[in-house]
């Protein structure tokens, strides 16, 4: 368990809030190291783990199975297996259970692989951006960067050419904020002022 937490530990970090089981994590002394996706990768995990345990109970004990067949018949029918080996009782409220049991299971293991996902995604994402700064600037991703072929690479230019190789933003949505910012530029100074503003808001109708 320690090493499912440390290999957990290495990935990506993210500044959204998720719920998470504070205390449990305090208590364990990982509350200080986690980032909030980390934290939510391990609460769903928790969630998921406990899910499981209770589903291999309910299904031991309406189904009059052993323990462990309890816990294959849960970890199947939360993965969507069902093999189909062992039966399940025909009594309707075991029936009921188990419906509800597939459904919380299957929606909890499908958030836990979309937590596992974004944290993938942020490492690899982590790894993109230290080999580009560790990479530097080179004479071919300067000349990429010239956009308007001036010979030189403006703050934005360096900016824009590199959000759009790291994929934080998209070429089309620079274009259009682009083009929102020519159209807003009345006096065409390649700058913003109150005129441009106020003759901006006369073309759109606003005054
Ligand atoms: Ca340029
Ligand atoms: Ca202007």
């Amino acid at each position: 368990m320690r090493l499912l937490f440390c290999f957990l530990l290495n990935f990506g970090n993210s500044s959204s809030w998720v719920p998470d089981i504070a205390v449990l994590f305090t208590v364990s002394g990982l509350d200080s190291t986690l980032g909030p996706l980390q934290r939510k990768m391990l609460t769903r995990v928790v969630v998921v783990m406990i899910i499981i345990m209770s589903g291999s109970l309910m299904m031991s004990l309406i189904n009059n199975l052993s323990i462990v067949d309890g816990l294959y018949l849960a970890v199947a029918s939360a993965t969507s297996i069902g093999y189909g080996d062992l039966g399940m009782t025909r009594h309707p409220v075991g029936r009921w259970l188990i419906i509800c049991y597939v459904v919380v299971a299957v929606v909890s293991l499908a958030m836990l692989f979309h937590s596992f996902c974004v944290l993938w995604m942020e490492y690899e994402h982590k790894k993109k951006v230290e080999a580009t700064v560790n990479e530097g600037v080179t004479l071919k991703m300067l000349r990429s960067m010239d956009h308007d072929h001036d010979g030189e690479v403006t703050r934005d230019e360096f900016l824009c050419f590199l959000l759009i190789k790291l994929a934080k933003v998209n070429p089309k949505l620079i274009d259009k904020l682009n083009d929102l910012f020519d159209e807003a530029d009345v006096d065409e100074n390649g700058m913003l002022d109150l005129n441009d503003i106020r003759l901006h808001q006369q073309m759109r109708g606003r005054y």
